[in-house]
């Protein structure tokens, strides 16, 4: 197999761990021998083995019959080699004690811990390194953690469920307003986030539980509450969660405390006063809004004042379909 070859094959198989390794990204390494793979190695799961020392232990499995010394090898790893001491060891640094003489790499990691050292490392031992292939496809994969790098923030997603007429809720009352379906796909886009955030109203009139119920193994996201009123520590927010709780208001200021840790996406589900502060605030990369065919009439609360808020806020459609009798759209940031 040529090296783009074995590169896609890295990225695709890769995939498969997306929700057990976050918020890490994924990470595929496949080290091969004149184009034949000796083996392969997957960041699978958060706080374990990276993809390039689950790959290495792999290869000494055949030390001897598909080869005979690490310095015929060469490793294709979709993500530059880590040069820190983190979770485990450096991947660079364990790769240089190995032998490799070559090393292909899709994206540099933009991770500020990283972001080239780990090349550096492969060069100072005199290794030759390549770097950039198919480094759009690795970027899309692990969109948010190349966001946060770049921008310095978490992408934020808020979600919302309206009723025909635009509505959110009876006051201090729930009432499921979407349909089965939509609310399974709900569990997905948690399932698909760092972070799920939520504040002291929606808290204390749904008490949600907010994890990610899907029927695959999932990192669950962190959870954030924003309350500056009193909060019952009982509520099913609070169940074998991780929880950081706010009691000040200024959005940025919550959001910028996440700017040096390994959080990269945060998904709002609360209610209208707290969704309209974060689009106000302009912090808000996306929004997902579910549309079911119910009205809840005068006494229902509006999600939005004016007529033509999202367009206001700045964002545009960018997708729609149906879920059964439900209409989903995604509407991103207008650039
Ligand atoms: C690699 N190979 O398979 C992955 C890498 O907390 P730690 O120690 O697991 O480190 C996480 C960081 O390591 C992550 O933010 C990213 O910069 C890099 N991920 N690097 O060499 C891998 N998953
Ligand atoms: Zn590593």
């Amino acid at each position: 197999m040529s090296y783009e070859e074995l590169m896609l094959r890295a990225i695709t198989k890769a995939e498969k761990f997306k929700y057990a390794a976050k918020p890490n990204p994924v990470v595929g390494a496949i080290i091969a021998k004149d184009g034949e793979i000796i083996s392969e190695g997957y960041h699978e799961i958060y706080g374990e083995n990276h993809a390039e020392i689950n790959a290495i232990e792999a290869a000494k499995n055949h030390i001897g019959k598909k080869f005979k010394d690490f310095s015929d090898l060469t490793i294709i790893s979709t993500l530059e080699p880590c040069s820190h001491v983190g979770k485990t060891g450096s991947c660079a640094s364990f790769i240089a004690k190995s032998g490799f003489k070559r090393v292909i790499i899709g994206a540099i990691d933009p991770n500020p811990k990283v972001a080239g050292r780990g090349i550096k490392i492969l060069n100072d031992n005199n290794i030759q390194v390549e770097y950039g292939l198919f480094q759009d496809l690795v970027e899309k994969q692990n969109k948010f953690f190349f966001y946060k790098h770049k921008n310095h923030k978490p992408y934020i997603t808020v979600k919302i469920a309206s009723s025909f007429d635009g509505k959110s809720h009876f006051d201090n009352e729930t009432v499921l307003i979407t349909n089965e379906s939509s609310r399974n796909d709900v569990q997905t886009i948690r399932a698909n986030h760092d972070a799920i955030l939520t504040g002291g109203n929606t808290l204390r009139n749904d008490d949600p539980r907010m994890d990610a119920r899907v029927n695959f193994y999932v990192n669950q996201p962190k959870k954030i509450l924003l309350t500056s009123k009193a909060y019952n520590s009982k509520s099913s927010f609070f169940k074998d969660a991780d929880v950081d709780i706010f009691k000040i208001k200024d959005l940025n200021k919550i959001i910028d405390s996440y700017r040096d840790t390994e959080i990269c996406s945060i998904l709002v589900e609360a209610g209208p006063k707290l969704a309209n502060a974060f689009l106000k605030a302009g912090i808000v990369d996306e929004l997902i809004i579910y549309t079911s065919e119910k009205k809840l009439g005068e006494k229902g609360i509006n999600w939005f004042i004016e007529d033509n808020a999202i367009e206001n806020y700045g964002f545009k459609l960018e997708s729609s379909y149906k879920i059964e009798d439900d209409l989903k759209e995604i509407f991103k940031k207008n650039e």
